[in-house]
């Protein structure tokens, strides 16, 4: 029986930290009385790095019927981590969630439920409270107001948030090509696209431990450059309709 509910965890370099997310996850889970569930451990790796990730996702695999994995290698950033996940994800609904520990676990029920009880195609968390710094909070802010202006109407305010779970259906009807973190940009852009229904709610987003950012200040421009380009592929496609 296809699980009803698929949670793609980005574990990229966690190592054996990934044990300890999966174990809270699932708890979480099931203390919410989701028991049909199934995780996705996404531990991608890039060859000759020392990354153990692959063989701690793999052994958590082997030893619970409820989690699969996907331990290649890396052919691209993040969107293609969370792309691989997806395609192994059988669930009715599919959930997206970073695996570094800056995402609260709690989340994920709280999420699934907005999205079950309002009856949406797509429910994510807006962060009110950042932990990872000033200098993300404005980035934040000027690439939430860049969406804005060139995509308008889509009732969010952190386009970049996760978890973000979204129905099978509502998944079927995207085309997603990102291979990088403008993946969630996607997300939103197809979903309004589509005029899909849409629910978000407020959360807080935790500061890094164990290791430096890796978004760089030259992230902001190609986020905006993508927006600009993705402003343009949708001109064009409407034009042709
Ligand atoms: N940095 C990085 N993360 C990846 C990659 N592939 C998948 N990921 C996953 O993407 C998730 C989100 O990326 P992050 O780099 O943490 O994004 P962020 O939280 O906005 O930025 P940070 O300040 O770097 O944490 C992480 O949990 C990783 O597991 C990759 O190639 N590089
Ligand atoms: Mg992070």
């Amino acid at each position: 029986m296809d699980p009803e509910l698929s949670v793609v965890v980005l574990c990229y370099r966690s190592g054996g930290a990934a044990r300890s997310f999966a174990a809270r996850i699932s708890k979480s889970l099931l203390d919410a009385g989701i028991d049909n569930y199934q995780l996705v451990l996404v531990g991608n790796y890039v060859p000759g790095s020392g990354d153990t990730t692959p063989d701690v996702v793999r052994e958590l695999a082997a030893g619970d019927p409820r989690i699969v994995c996907s331990a290649v290698v890396k052919q691209g950033m993040m969107g293609w981590d969370l792309r691989s996940g997806l395609a192994l994800a059988t669930g009715q609904y599919l959930a997206v969630i970073d695996g570094d520990g800056q995402v609260l676990v709690e989340d994920l029920v709280r999420v699934y439920r907005l999205l079950r009880e309002q009856g949406l195609d797509l429910a994510k968390t807006y962060r009110r409270q950042r932990g990872d710094g000033l200098k993300r909070k404005l980035f934040s802010l000027v690439f939430n107001g860049f969406f804005h202006v060139l995509f308008p109407g889509l009732p969010v305010r952190d386009i970049n948030a996760k978890p973000k779970i979204l129905t099978r259906a509502a998944f079927e009807r995207m085309n997603l090509q990102s291979t990088d973190w403008f993946i969630d940009a996607e997300i939103m852009i197809q979903a309004r696209g589509l005029g899909l229904r849409v629910g978000e709610m407020e959360t807080e987003f935790l500061g890094l431990t164990g290791r430096r950012s890796f978004i760089k200040f030259a992230a902001v421009f190609e986020f905006l450059h993508n927006l600009l380009r993705y402003r343009i592929l949708e001109f064009r496609r409407r034009g042709k309709e």
